[in-house]
This record gives structure tokens, sequence and C-alpha cells, in this order.
């Protein structure tokens, strides 16, 4: 049995991991801390609460205690950190928190990790502390770090202590490097469901800009497949990027929204940029195909489809998460635009 501790697994990415990966292997044993913020929540993991493979803790990675505590309880040997403060805007509203759980919560579980001598620490992490491309280009993990935005840096920050606790130590840490996400559970602050959400309410759907910046979008099973080979094979001290090669302007996304649900266009209002907007990302995943045998397996068209079907199935999911302090931040992430 792997025991396994999974942060953040209450969130978007995480509760899919953890649902995904209790159906497929019966040799992991999962402990989630997760501290519930705004974006954790326990009704994600529904389907996995009874599986005897899986229990829950609430509690926060930056208190080193209760990290100790559990890798003892638990006896923990392989960690998966999903848990962070993920929100551009939000980081671009306020950094502290993001610092704090992404960058010093991320070294509470190296140092625990390390005295405890786990098998395999997998950070994971983001597209954007490459920072942002022109035109033509991919990010390769050559590509030098250059994030732009409070949360990016301080995604940047806990990748590069994770691989100096490699380079140090000789602890067996990888990186993954993912772009954009959707699918089930992922919260109404992120542009797709923001988007779906605001049209099926016929609220205007607030775009940054032009409309023209580019998200290379993969679905989050996906991502997740590629986390589990990661994990499972891939090598201490290395980096993966993980895409599926879908690049595609925001407005064109926001449009296919509003057609496959029936909505005007009328609906879509051109808002003023977010600061600092990175133009484009996009990835080169060459690596983890090549060494590891990973492919993506959805393509855009049904994932997006199957994506706006499941909003339109969990209304009351959403609901309860935008009548709560979603509001607040709405208002303010909106009010002047
Ligand atoms: P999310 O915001 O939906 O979930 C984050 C989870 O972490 C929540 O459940 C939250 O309660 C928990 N958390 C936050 N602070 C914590 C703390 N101090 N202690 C314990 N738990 C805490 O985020 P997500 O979109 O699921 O992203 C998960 C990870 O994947 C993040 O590390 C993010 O940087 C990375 N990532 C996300 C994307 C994307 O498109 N969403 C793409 C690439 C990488
Ligand atoms: O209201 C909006 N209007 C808009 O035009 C919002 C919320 C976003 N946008 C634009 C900004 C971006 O160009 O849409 C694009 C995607 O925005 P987000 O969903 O906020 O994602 P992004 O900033 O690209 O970051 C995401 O991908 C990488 C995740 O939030 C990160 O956690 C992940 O690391």
């Amino acid at each position: 049995m792997k025991r396994i501790l999974v942060t953040g697994g209450a969130g978007f990415i995480g509760s899919n991991y953890i649902n995904h990966i209790l159906k497929e292997r019966d040799d992991y044993f999962i402990v989630n801390l997760d501290k519930l913020t705004y974006a954790g929540n326990l009704e994600n993991l529904k389907e996995s609460e009874n599986n005897p493979n899986y229990c829950f803790v609430k509690g926060d990675i930056t208190n080193s205690e209760l990290v100790e505590y559990l890798f003892k309880k638990y006896e923990i040997k392989y960690v998966i950190n999903f848990a962070a403060e993920s929100h551009v805007d939000r980081s671009i509203l306020g950094s502290e928190i993001f610092y704090r759980t992404n960058v010093i919560g991320t070294n509470v579980l190296l140092e625990t990790a390390r005295r405890h001598e786990v098998q395999k620490f997998l950070q994971i992490s983001t597209d954007e502390v490459y920072g942002s491309l022109g035109d033509e280009g991919l990010f390769t993990e050559l590509t030098n770090l250059s994030p732009n935005s409070p949360y990016s840096s301080s995604k940047a920050g806990a990748d590069m202590m994770a691989l100096a606790f490699y380079h140090t130590y000789g602890m067996p840490v990888s990186v993954t490097r993912c772009s954009n996400n959707y699918g089930p559970f992922q919260f109404p602050e992120k542009l797709i469901p923001l988007m779906i959400i605001n049209a099926l309410n016929n609220k205007n759907l607030p775009v940054y800009g032009d409309g023209m910046n580019v998200r290379d979008w993969i679905y989050v099973i996906d991502h997740n497949k590629a986390v589990d080979l990661v994990f499972e094979k891939g090598k201490s001290g290395e980096v993966y990027n993980i895409g599926a090669n879908n690049e595609m302007p925001n407005i064109d996304i926001i449009k296919l929204i509003l057609q496959i649900l029936g909505k005007p266009e009328t609906l879509i209002h051109y808002v003023k940029d977010r600061p600092g907007h990175d133009r484009r990302y996009a990835i080169d995943a060459s690596k983890i195909e090549n060494e590891l045998g990973w492919k993506p397996s959805f393509n855009f068209e049904t994932a997006i489809d199957y994506t706006i079907k499941w909003y339109l199935e969990n209304q009351k999911w959403w609901e309860r998460i935008i009548s709560g302090d979603y509001q607040k931040y709405y208002s303010i992430q909106y009010s002047a635009k």
C-alpha cells in the first residue's frame, strides 16, 4: 500500500484526482489535507468519502506541527502537493496569502518529507512560471522562469525550492507544469465556469482587454493521468510539462460557450484588462510524451461539451457557491469595470 499525503484535495484538480485515482488503484491510501479555503469544497469528494482507502483532514499546510503529526500517524511516504492559492486576479488584489501558502506551505511539506525520507514528492506547478509568449514558440522545460503575477511568482518560488531539495539533499522530487485546466468542480472565478454560469444567468460576460489573450486548454482528467504517470514513473530532479496542444484566444472560447448554450453574443462585455496580463501560453509536452508515453485522450470539442453539461446538471453545486462570499469577491473584482 502506498501511503500518500495529497494536499489541496478538496479543490478543483485535487478532488478530480482523488475521485479518479481511487477508482484506478487499490494500492493507494490517501490522506487529503485541505484547509477548506473558499476554493475547497468537500461536496466535490462525495463519491470518495466512504472509500476505506481515503481519509480527510482539515488543516493548513503551513502548520508544521500538524503536518509532522500526520506524517507520523499515517506513516506517509509519498506527497502530492496540489494545495495552493490558485487565482491570478485574487493575487493581484492581495498577495500575502499566496506567498504564505504557496511558498511557506511548500517549505513545510518539503522539510517534513525530508525528515521522514519520503520516496516521492510531486510538486504540482503551472506553465505560468514561464511568463508570457509572443505570437510564436512554445514553453519547454528549458524555458527560463519569468513569472509575472504574484500568483505565478509564488509558484515559481515553490518549484525552485522543491528542485533545490533534490539537488541539495537528494530528495526524490519531481515537478509538473500544466497549462489551463477545465472540467467539473472548477470554482466559478476561473474563465470557463465563470462564463458558463454568467451566461446561464443572462449576466454580462466580462472579457479582459481585447479578448485575444491565448491559453492552452487541457481537460482535468488528462492532467491527472499525467500526474499519476509522473508520480509513478517520473525521474527525480526533473520537470515535466503537461499540455494538450489546444491553444485558443479567450474570445473564441466565450463565443463557443454562448453558442452551445444558445445565448446571444450581446452578453459579451469588454472590460478593463487584468494588470500585467500574460498574452499567450502554449506548452510543448513532448518530454512527457516521449519519455513516459503520456498522451491526452480528450479532445476539446467533446470535453467542453461534457463540462458545460456538468454545470447545467449541477446547478445546486454552483448556486451554493455563488450565493456566499463569492458575491463579495465578484463585486470587488468587477465593480470598476
Ligand atoms: P483550487 O483553488 O481549486 O484548489 C486549491 C485547494 O487548496 C483548495 O481545496 C484549498 O482549500 C486548498 N488550500 C489552499 N490553501 C491551503 C493551505 N494553506 N493548506 C491546505 N490546503 C489549502 O486550485 P486548482 O485549480 O485545483 O489547482 C490545484 C493546483 O494545480 C495548484 O497548485 C495550482 O497552482 C495548480 N495548477 C492549476 C491549474 C489550473 O488551470 N487550475 C493549471 C496548472 C496548475
Ligand atoms: O473574468 C475573466 N475574464 C477574462 O477575460 C476571467 C476570470 C479571465 N479572463 C481571461 C484571463 C486569462 O487570459 O481568461 C484567461 C484565463 O483566466 P483564468 O481562468 O483566470 O486563468 P489564468 O489566469 O490563465 O490561470 C489559470 O491557469 C494556470 C489558473 O487560474 C492557474 O491556477 C493556473 O496555474
